[in-house]
């Protein structure tokens, strides 16, 4: 298999606005990433997936752009930015730019031009629909509540936001816009950026008059056309974030001819805990045997024919230690294991800022959350009548809040994110999970990531070897092999906080102990509490 840059590679991801503060004003920015790359280049990591720094209204906290090719004062300038793709090279680190393609702000001046008049050259880079006032082109909702139609009086016409109004829908089908968008991100490669995060990218071929958001009919033409016109005159890492892709769709997306993308984030393992056909607020218990299936169907479905993103957390998603590990007694153990169970698959592993530290989930009072989603649901469930205790129940658990505290530093004040007043509250547990605490200490979560990421730069089975899903009907046990033609991987993780039988996998006395999260394996036949080890053959 000709190899390339990204699957060795280990991706951490930054949301700036949370990770280090330079300039006392309580959000993070590019030169306090800056400040922070030693730090990175101590894990290991081989590239940066920044959250978005362009210039924004901050509706969506940056993903709605009004500028893709500027940044926004608050996090700095475009030489501010030079600076970090400049100095992350030092480190062997590339950086990511985070580009949000299917839709602008409703402050980019293409937006503003098009709203003035239905013949504006603008007008048609986003999504019209004639109608009268308060008689709506259809019933189609917005992923942030409410109708997905906004009347813009000047014009007599409805635009289309499949997420806030503030978040106006591109036209791809106008050929001008790609144009514009590919022209833009020529420009961003020319500044030595090693590839691209694209949002949501598999809703930009929407066709509202028949109610298609994702995998729009002309979807992976307009993909191809934009990798044939920007991606495949560099050697980027690319990645789609694609809600709605299939083991099938996903073969198109990270074919190993480069037509589309690297690879793709998919999500039906995110899905898993939430009651069917209903939204992620509507909890429900992990199914675990599920969750193996779904591991092994995108792992075995893409050999050799694909590419798998590997990831638990992003700045959508509560933490994982806390989600589906355990954030109490086992919090050191349970990381570690969903570490281990991760990046032993066959994928490129993606490290979200603190995870690597067993960041945890928060339980604020509702004043003190900031993401416009948590605030929407909030406030329509509360008018829809549901229990205010059962609608911050579900806010501690899925809230996007949880992944967009401050990166917790050190013990000192703010746990050293600012020295100002931070935009969030900082987690009140950064006294006892911070990196000063874990950098220096073998037996922290930190060093278990650092591990992690080196034994992938050494095994080559790794990166090549087939996956096999072990002990499938074990409810307790998610454990698996991956073979190459030198190496055999086996990864066996007791995901649950009791002591669990396992039976011979363990026996065979060919296998090396790897890696164990736990100081030293004291009985073959039992995995203590969330007990994981890496064995090589
Ligand atoms: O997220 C896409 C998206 O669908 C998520 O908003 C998801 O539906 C939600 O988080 C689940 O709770 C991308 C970005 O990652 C997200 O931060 C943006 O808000 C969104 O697109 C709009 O750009
Ligand atoms: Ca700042």
């Amino acid at each position: 298999m000709e190899r390339k840059w990204w699957q060795n590679a280990v991706i951490y991801q930054i949301y700036p606005r949370s990770f280090q503060d330079s300039n006392g004003d309580g959000i993070g920015d590019l030169q306090g990433i800056i400040q922070r790359l030693p730090y990175l280049g101590r894990l290991g990591i081989d590239a940066i997936w920044l959250s978005p720094v362009y210039k924004s209204p901050q509706v969506d906290n940056g993903y709605d752009i009004s500028d893709y090719q500027d940044i926004d004062p608050m996090f700095g300038s475009i030489d501010d930015m030079q600076q970090l793709i400049d100095e992350a090279k030092k480190y062997n680190i590339h950086i990511i730019m985070d580009l949000v393609l299917n839709h602008s702000s409703n402050k980019h001046k293409w937006f503003e031009e098009a709203r003035k008049s239905k013949d504006n050259p603008y007008h048609d880079y986003y999504v019209w629909r004639d109608g009268k006032e308060g008689v709506l082109p259809n019933d189609m909702h917005a992923a942030f509540g409410g109708s997905a139609w906004e009347w813009v009086p000047e014009v007599g016409q409805y635009y289309f936001h499949q997420f806030a109004p503030e978040q106006p829908d591109l036209n791809w089908e106008n050929p001008k816009v790609r144009r514009a968008i590919y022209d833009m991100i020529l420009w961003w490669m020319d500044r030595g950026v090693g590839g691209f995060r694209l949002d949501v990218i598999d809703q930009i071929a929407k066709e509202p008059d028949r109610k298609i958001t994702q995998n729009g009919p002309r979807l992976h033409e307009f993909i191809r056309e934009m990798s044939r016109e920007t991606f495949q005159k560099g050697n980027l890492i690319t990645v789609g974030e694609a809600w709605g892709a299939t083991p099938e769709l996903a073969k198109l997306y990270s074919n190993p001819d480069g037509s589309e993308f690297s690879m793709v984030f998919q999500f039906e393992h995110i899905g898993l805990d939430q009651q069917e056909g209903k939204e992620k607020w509507d909890l429900s218990p992990l199914p675990f045997l599920k969750l193996k299936q779904v591991f092994s169907r995108w792992q075995t479905s893409l050999y050799n024919c694909g590419w798998n993103s590997l990831f638990w957390n992003n700045h959508d998603l509560p933490r994982i230690v806390s989600r589906w590990g355990n954030d109490g007694k086992y919090r050191v153990q349970s990381a570690k294991m969903l570490a281990m169970l991760l990046h032993g698959m066959q994928g490129t592993p993606y490290i979200y800022q603190g995870e690597e530290l067993g960041m945890t989930n928060v339980r604020y009072r509702i004043e003190d959350y900031r993401d416009l989603e948590t605030l929407d649901v909030y406030r329509e469930r509360l008018e829809a009548g549901y229990d205010k205790a059962e609608i911050m129940k579900s806010i501690y658990a899925k809230s996007r809040d949880n992944a967009r505290t401050p990166m917790q530093w050190d013990d000192t004040k703010n746990a050293g994110f600012s020295t100002g007043i931070p935009w969030i509250r900082v987690n009140d547990n950064y006294s006892e999970i911070n990196a000063a605490s874990q950098v220096d200490d073998p037996d922290s979560v930190f060093a278990c990531y650092q591990k992690l990421i080196s034994l992938r730069k050494e095994y080559p089975v790794f990166i090549e070897g087939q996956f096999r899903l072990l002990l499938e009907e074990d409810a307790n046990i998610f454990a698996y092999e991956r073979v190459s033609e030198s190496q055999q991987l086996t990864v066996v993780c007791n995901f649950f906080d009791k002591i669990v039988p396992v039976r011979d996998i363990c026996e065979d006395k060919d296998k090396k102990l790897l890696l164990c999260n736990y100081k030293e394996v004291e009985e073959n036949a039992i995995l203590r509490p969330y007990e994981a080890r890496i064995y090589l053959k």
